[in-house]
């Protein structure tokens, strides 16, 4: 197909959906690619047993159209996946969106034509789309990290990846199964994994924190007063540093202005109530390691608890400061290795060697299975932006442009890629944050900032060289302040072997918002915008 539109988007999760409703509601022509058969992003892919969203229901979800929120029901605290993929569908019915998203399509390349000031945009299934906006709703975590172990096309039992989990779900009842890693997708899936397997052996490179969900159906009543004001909830949880949470309770003083029983008594009441809520127990928990090692005690306690085998508690006691990685939330993952068909091997000291026929190798040990399960993560938010062939001014390849790790402005714009947009891209509060939240601020953002463009005859914006460099400098300067680059995360790349060491989401939303409002009250200060040449 060769069509010439006015934008081009890559990705039909939360983010391409939203910014494809936007733009075609000013008028614009738009096409969605997007490689899945189906909408929904990372909750297309991610089918593993357990998977669901660490954000509460009531707040993961789109609140541009009020109609929406109110008629949509919601029937966990926290939502699994098959339901926000329902939800996912759902708009995408609602709105139409379809017809304008070709599926099963990847981009190939995407080059910026200098003279024409418009984008060529190739596919996989042959199709040439010149457009004038290039806008990447790609995902922070839809490129998958799979080691490549030795022997890996040995190995006689299935493999699978928690991130491309396949579409009719796998049943492990009678196996022997290796879980590989002990991230999110980890501390979810074993406990139902477990609860299938003959045996299943869980290969753990660096012990992590997990609280509590205590997931629950949702309480009508609680469901109707946030929808008696659906509004104020949401206005309250963009004042949040992380865009979400405005329900519970955040307690600013230091934890050490309290005493150890204060401490503990404050930590207790939040590991009750569950979830990410137990980070705000003290206001300097991110901050000061001496307040975060309480924390962090407090829940090596719980585990040396939970857990009845002591040197299997102490392997599964983390070592780094809490929330540096991100903090998991778990429904069972502890009492799990108190079965006895569940066995915790460590690979920190000695790392998977290679796969073998019957299984893999570490510590000079073969452990034998069915099935592996490879929990290992993703290249995350600049995996799927730098695996497209894109293009900027001259021949700028996008790989080249960010060889010293990835340089936005505002992570939104990027220096020599005039008209390309990064939804929730490197620079920006992305995944610290309740992702759908800032999805519709920077659908907002660019709605708004392509409707000026097009008012004022405008035919590009670009980021200048000076505010993205500042840009880089402020987003490392704020995370510098906290914890956050303490340990090795995947926030900082740092997963990934050869990745350059930068920290990449930008700490706090209110803040971020309010300099992308200046930014564009002031004629998009930072960017350099051009006229039409004729
Ligand atoms: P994560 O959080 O990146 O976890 C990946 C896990 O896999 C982590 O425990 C890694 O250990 C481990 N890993 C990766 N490579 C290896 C090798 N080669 N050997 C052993 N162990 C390995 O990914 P998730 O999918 O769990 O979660 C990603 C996000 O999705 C999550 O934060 C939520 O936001 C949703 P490491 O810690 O690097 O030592």
């Amino acid at each position: 197909m060769n069509e010439s539109l006015d934008a081009v988007v890559v990705g039909a999760g939360f983010a391409g959906m939203a910014m494809l409703h936007r733009l075609r509601s000013m008028g614009l022509s738009v096409r969605v690619i997007e490689r899945a058969d189906g909408v929904g992003g990372t909750w297309h892919w991610n089918r593993y047993p357990g998977a669901r969203c660490d954000v509460e229901s009531m707040e993961y979800s789109y609140q541009f159209d009020d109609e929406l929120q109110q008629e949509w029901e919601w029937t966990e605290r926290y939502a699994a996946q098959p339901e926000i993929l329902r939800y996912a569908n759902h708009v995408a019915d609602r709105f139409d969106l379809r017809d304008d998203i070709s599926f099963e399509t990847s981009v190939s390349s995407a080059v910026f034509d200098d003279d024409a000031s418009r984008w060529t945009v190739t596919t996989d299934q042959g199709d040439t789309i010149d457009a004038t906006y290039f806008i990447l709703a790609v995902g922070c975590l839809s490129s998958t990290n799979m080691p490549e172990f030795p022997g890996a096309e040995k190995f006689q039992g299935n493999t699978y990846h928690t991130g491309q989990w396949p579409h009719e779900g796998v049943d492990f009842t009678g196996l022997r199964v290796g879980v590989i890693g002990t991230g999110s997708s980890a501390i979810q899936s074993i406990p139902i994994i477990a609860e299938e397997a003959t045996h299943l052996t869980v290969f753990q490179r660096t012990a992590n924190y997990a609280v509590p969900a205590h997931n629950r159906s949702l309480d009508p009543d609680a469901v109707a007063a946030i929808k008696a004001d659906y509004g104020d909830f949401r206005a309250r949880n963009s004042l949040q540093n992380g865009a979400f949470g405005a329900n519970t309770d955040r307690n600013e003083a230091p934890a050490q202005s309290a005493t150890q029983e204060e401490r503990n008594a404050a930590f207790e009441r939040r590991w009750q109530e569950g979830g990410f809520g137990f980070l705000r127990a003290f206001g300097d928990l991110a901050l000061d390691p001496v307040s975060n090692e309480f924390a962090a005690e407090f829940v090596r306690a719980k585990i040396a608890e939970i857990v009845d085998d002591p040197q299997t508690a102490a392997l599964l006691a983390p070592k780094q400061t809490i929330g540096c990685k991100r903090l998991c939330v778990d429904t069972g993952y502890f009492e799990t290795f108190n079965r006895d068909n569940v066995e915790l091997i460590d690979v920190s000291q000695a790392p998977i060697e290679r796969l073998t026929p019957a299984g893999l190798v570490t510590g000079g040990r073969e452990h034998e299975f069915d099935a592996i399960v490879f929990a290992t993560g993703f290249d995350a938010m600049t995996g799927s932006i730098l695996r497209i062939d894109i293009r900027g001014r001259n021949g700028l390849a996008i790989g080249d442009a960010w060889e010293a790790g990835p340089t936005t402005y505002l992570g939104l714009g990027v220096v020599g890629f005039p008209n390309m947009f990064t939804i929730s891209g490197p620079g920006s509060p992305s995944v610290l944050t309740n992702m759908i939240v800032s999805i519709e601020q920077h659908v907002g953002w660019i709605g708004d900032c392509i409707d000026h463009l097009r008012s004022h005859d405008l035919q590009t914006i670009e980021a200048t060289e000076e505010a993205a460099s500042l840009w880089v400098d402020h987003v490392n300067a704020v995370a510098e302040m906290t914890l956050f680059t303490s340990c090795n995360s995947w926030y900082l790349g740092a997963n990934i072997e050869g990745k350059k060491r930068v920290f990449m989401p930008l700490i706090g939303y209110p803040p971020y918002v309010e300099m992308c409002d200046r930014v564009a009250a002031n004629g998009y200060e930072g960017f350099a915008l051009a006229g039409a040449s004729v």
